[in-house]
């Protein structure tokens, strides 16, 4: 099972891709808790020996951006810790979970 969360923007083309090799996917809205915005969640349940492909098409159409952090996050550090806004943050490409599945079947 591979878990990826990537930006909206990349979502088009990345399906484009997996559906066109018979793979198969599921997007979940989602919304990252640093930036606060929208962002995608692809489920893909995929075989072992389709997964180095499924990790390259990721890598292939999902890229990195800079997103602006307009408004003031709480940081996590010394009580005076200072950021200027705006600040520029990098996103993506994709962030990408590999897990085992135990089981999986259909009813
Ligand atoms: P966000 O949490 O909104 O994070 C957006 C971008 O902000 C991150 O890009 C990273 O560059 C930056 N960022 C996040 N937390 C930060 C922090 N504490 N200090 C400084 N900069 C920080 P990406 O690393 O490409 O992550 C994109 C999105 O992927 C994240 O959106 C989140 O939804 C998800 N994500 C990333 N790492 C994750 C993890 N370990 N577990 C679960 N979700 C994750």
């Amino acid at each position: 099972m591979v878990i990826a969360i990537v930006q909206d923007k990349d979502v088009g083309g990345l399906l484009q891709c997996v559906t066109r090799e018979g793979l198969r996917a599921t997007r979940l809205a989602s919304s990252g808790g640093f930036l606060r915005s929208g962002n995608t969640t692809l489920l893909f349940g995929v075989e072992e020996q389709r997964l180095e492909g499924l990790l390259s098409m990721i890598r292939e159409t999902c890229h990195q951006r800079e997103e602006i952090l307009t408004q003031a996050q709480p940081i996590m550090g010394p009580v005076d810790t200072h950021i200027p806004f705006p600040i520029e943050v990098p996103v993506g490409g994709a962030t990408v979970f590999v897990l085992d599945v135990e089981q999986f079947f259909k009813v």
